[in-house]
């Protein structure tokens, strides 16, 4: 995570150039900040700085500017800087007193520049005046309030400091799945490129689809004679932060936010999740942080066999393991074989064949199980009985029915959020915009939602004119209330197509206990207008739990007016920020006959493209295209909608 990597980087193997440009610029910008740590001139700590920025953008090859001394030309760069970077570049050696300074600063000041909204001035500060020398210390000193009476700090700024150390702790283990993917995709299709890379997949939990992801895995057939090339070309790429080890079979990294080159946003963000998940603050910590990554170079024939051991999950592969054995053979991450005395590559050469893991699959009488049901749920006895689901695809999805407009705190209008569904190939969209009560979401009057409800009348009779195969649903996003009330009076809600009831008072719900909750639910449940139950649980993946409720209980009673013939269907809201349903309860939901729906809660048009996460997750889920709303035609979702 943020400020994990503070060695400088290691000298690649072979060159000139021993460091790339993103590797002088990373350590030129530490040693600004250890320089200011240790109280060093601010002329001096600036000087690195830019030559930092400098480095980072430069147009022309390094190691060319080294070679030829038109480095020390460069506007910045003085004469200490430019030899302190050419010796690195043409020797591999970095500066005695750079490393002397990396080697005394102490690890815990380090680690609190990982601390939202804490700088290195203020962290000399803490030190030189509480003695703090950990994040530790710190939220202690905090705690015993010392810091707020500190010249330039105050209460307001220690119960800062308080917050940004829980958000440190809360980030430093697993990333959502939509950062680590983009992390992953885009250091995979590096990999891909690299000449001798005959092969390359993302494996481990990025490839099963969790909601987050610990470490990155990927695998790559790699020629026994090439390995070396790949390796040095591997630890040459941009946005490795560190090295960990190299090995000849394994590559660990620590990759930064420098691996895009098109630079690290996040959009534009329902208020409520930016609100759950550290504000400002959070989109600082995640264009700061790191994430590490295990590439293994493995023999083109071992690949299948390597790439579904590192896909796993754990649980999955014991099972397949003990398939293997039942049959009499050994399957390990290097081949499926009769027992032998032979181990690791050896053992290899007498395994089965396998030109992909569905071969693998097959040696054993197994039907081929797709990355995300590996979680060893029952997929490998539905694998057996050859009964496993075809789950849904994006390319089955026709529209959503959970997303904003201007109306209340989308950033885009009713006109462009249709424009972009039919963009997308959806043939219907439904809006649901707040409701009253949710005023920090500019939530719509009565009048104001039944007025775009007829605008959204002018434009489907405008469209089935004209033969346009696009519909507009108008539904709201009700608050759930006090004993389980919607938001607005019943002549209100029956005018319109539906309602996604969803409850948004996180914390008075989060201070009741389970069976409170679970009962407000079913109340709402009750009410005639209530058509989808939105983000079940209101998790924000790595922001705050949801409250407590007995989901169990609430999908069985959606079942019941379900089969009394009652369409009560459940979100799977999408959001890579809350995945809510989660999962596990998907696959209730399919065994119990709740539809489900998945919805992007689209703030904006871009945000329509959460679908792909939620497709994602309800694939995870178990989830088929009759298991799926998105799945209707307008026609078939107009007939389930009324009545
Ligand atoms: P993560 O990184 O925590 O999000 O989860 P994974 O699933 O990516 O786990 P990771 O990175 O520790 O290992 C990748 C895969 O390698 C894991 O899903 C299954 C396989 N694997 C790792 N260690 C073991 C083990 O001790 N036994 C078995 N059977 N498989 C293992
Ligand atoms: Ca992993
Ligand atoms: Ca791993
Ligand atoms: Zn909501």
């Amino acid at each position: 995570m943020a400020g994990a990597s503070w060695k400088l980087p290691k000298a690649r193997m072979v060159g000139p150039p021993f460091f790339s440009r993103n590797q002088i610029s990373t350590a030129l910008h530490q040693m600004a900040v250890l320089l200011e740590l240790s109280g060093a001139n601010m002329f001096r700590t600036r000087s690195y700085q830019n030559g930092s920025r400098l480095i980072g953008s430069l147009s022309q090859d390094l190691g060319e500017l080294v070679a030829s001394g038109e480095l020390f030309e460069l506007k910045g760069i003085g004469k200490g800087l430019g030899s302190a970077i050419s010796q690195a570049v043409g020797e591999g050696k970095w500066p005695e007193d750079w490393v002397d300074l990396h080697e005394n600063t102490p690890a815990g000041l380090i680690e609190m520049l990982g601390i939202p909204g804490v700088g290195p001035k203020k962290i000399k500060v803490l030190h030189d005046e509480l003695g703090v020398l950990s994040v530790a210390d710190l939220q202690e000193s905090c705690v015993k309030n010392e810091v707020a009476p500190m010249k330039g700090f105050g209460a307001k700024s220690q119960q800062r400091i308080l917050d940004g150390i829980d958000l440190l702790a809360r980030f430093s283990a697993r990333r959502r799945l939509d950062i680590g993917l983009r992390y992953g995709q885009t250091f995979l299709s590096m990999i891909a490129k690299l000449a001798g890379v005959e092969r390359a997949e993302l494996a481990g939990s990025a490839r099963r689809r969790r909601e987050t992801i610990g470490d990155l895995d990927i695998v790559a057939a790699v020629q026994p004679s090439d390995v070396e090339m790949v390796t040095n070309a591997i630890l040459s790429l941009n946005g490795i932060a560190d090295v960990k080890g190299a090995g000849d079979s394994k590559v660990s990294v620590i990759l930064d936010t420098s691996i895009f080159e098109g630079g690290f946003s996040l959009g534009h963000l329902d208020p409520n999740v930016l609100d759950a998940i550290g504000g400002e603050s959070y989109e600082q910590l995640e264009s700061g942080g790191t994430i590490d990554a295990q590439v293994r170079l493995v023999p083109p024939h071992v690949f299948p066999f390597t790439l579904a051991y590192f896909t796993g999950s754990k649980e999955h592969n014991i099972r397949m393991r003990q398939v293997a054995q039942d049959k009499g053979l050994k399957l390990n991450e290097f081949g499926l074989m009769p027992e032998t005395e032979l181990t690791g590559l050896d053992a290899a050469a007498t395994s089965l064949p396998a030109l992909d893991e569905a071969e693998i699959y097959s040696h054993l009488g197994l039907q081929y199980v797709v990355p995300e049901l590996r979680e060893d749920i029952g997929e490998i006895e539905a694998s057996a009985a050859e009964s496993l689901p075809e789950l849904v695809t994006l390319s089955e999805i026709k529209g959503a029915l959970h997303n904003h407009t201007t109306l209340s705190d989308g950033d885009a209008s009713l006109e462009q959020m249709a424009d972009a569904a039919q963009r997308l190939g959806w043939k219907w969209l439904g809006i649901a915009d707040h409701s009253p009560t949710l005023t920090i979401a500019n939530g719509a009057s009565a009048d104001d939602l039944l007025s775009q409800h007829a605008t959204m009348q002018e434009y489907n009779s405008q469209w089935k004119n004209d033969g346009v195969d696009f519909k507009l649903f108008s539904g709201v996003e009700s608050d759930i209330l006090e004993n389980g009330k919607l938001d607005h009076p019943d002549d209100v809600l029956s005018q319109i197509d539906y309602v996604v009831a969803s409850v948004h008072a996180m914390g008075r719900w989060r201070s009741r206990d389970e069976s409170q909750n679970t009962e407000d639910l079913l109340k709402c449940l009750d009410h005639p207008a209530t058509t989808v139950l939105g983000h079940p649980t209101g998790r924000i993946l790595q922001g705050r739990d949801g409250y407590e409720v007995d989901l169990h209980t609430v999908l069985e009673y959606m079942s019941e007016a379900n089969n009394d013939g009652t369409l009560k269907a459940i979100e799977l809201n999408a959001s890579p920020y809350r995945l809510d349903l989660d999962w596990r309860f998907c696959k209730r939901a399919k065994e119990l006959g709740v539809p489900v729906v998945i919805n992007p809660d689209a703030h904006s048009v871009k945000g329509l493209g959460d679908i792909d996460y939620g497709v994602m997750i309800a694939r995870k889920g178990w989830l088929e295209r009759n298991d799926i709303l998105n799945t209707l035609t307008a026609e078939s979702l107009s007939g389930r909608l009324v009545g």
